[in-house]
């Protein structure tokens, strides 16, 4: 993909991202008409606002270029290797109950490999923006991860899916704080990658997230010089499975504490 090929998606990424977080956060104003669902599990949370934001999304990213699109609501529009991997409103549970952690989060892989993540904020006003060998950047500014600043005092966002055993996220909060990791748990995985890249935290563990959770993040936080495991390995974008980001300083503790994640 050529330069402009690929600054052209960035800039439409960050259009369609900035316009589907004010249509979501409008939404959001009647939490009667929200028609809340869950998907299975009580703690998975789907709303007719999920939906609508992620059919402007398809409608804008298909139309420009004609990229495919894989979104956690709708699903795949085709099998081109110019994919669009998007969540509509990540941190949803956060998102019915007024909480400010969510966000829109926008990857594009192309032949397997994210190579543009764009995370849209509205609540904290923070738009993220990386490309592949473009650095990573918060409102326009340069971000990095926290390098080994915190050695002695890490701090570890440790995400839980409603798929798996609550179990094995207590086993990985046990063996961190155990080990004086300090830990959080904040409903949204994509913010957690973007709170790597920042520094504002040293890393993120999930035993089990989704590729729209990640697509976006995974670029942001490797263009802010962090270590993100291979969750796409061998070009795969529909499978779900662990992941750990963090500061390079910290991975080789983190990787014998909770093992290396292969997806
Ligand atoms: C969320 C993920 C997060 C996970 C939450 C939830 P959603 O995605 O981003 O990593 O821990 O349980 O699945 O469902 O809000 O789009």
């Amino acid at each position: 993909m050529t330069t402009p090929q690929m600054r052209d998606r960035v800039g439409l990424a960050i259009d369609v991202a900035r316009e589907a977080a004010r249509l979501a956060s409008h939404m959001r104003a009647d939490f009667s008409a929200l028609g809340i669902e869950t998907k299975g599990d009580p703690r998975d949370v789907v709303t007719i606002a999920d939906r609508t934001v992620e059919e402007f999304i398809v409608s804008r990213l298909n139309a420009q270029f004609g990229d495919d699109v894989l979104g956690e609501e709708l699903g795949r529009t085709g099998t081109s290797e110019r994919l669009w991997i998007v969540d509509p409103i990540d941190g949803t549970y956060n998102y019915v109950h007024d909480n400010p952690r969510w966000c829109v989060s926008l990857g594009f892989v192309l032949a397997g490999e994210p190579i543009i993540g764009v995370i849209c904020s509205p609540a904290s006003g923070q738009l993220f923006v990386a490309s592949k060998g473009n650095g990573a950047t918060r409102n326009g500014a340069p971000i990095r991860v926290s390098g080994d600043r915190f050695g002695t005092q890490p701090l570890v966002e440790v995400g839980a899916s409603s798929t798996k055993p609550i179990t094995r996220y207590l086993e990985i909060v046990e063996r961190l704080m155990r080990s004086n990791i300090e830990t959080r748990r904040l409903g949204s995985g994509a913010l957690g990658l973007t709170q790597v890249a920042t520094g504002e935290t040293d890393g993120y563990v999930e035993d089990h997230i989704h590729p729209w959770d990640v697509a976006a993040g995974t670029v942001i936080v490797r263009e802010a010089g962090g270590h993100v495991s291979d969750f796409f390995a061998g070009g795969v974008v529909d499978r779900s499975g662990p992941i750990l980001a963090c500061t390079p300083s910290l991975r080789g503790r983190l990787e014998a504490l909770i093992g290396t994640p292969t997806t």
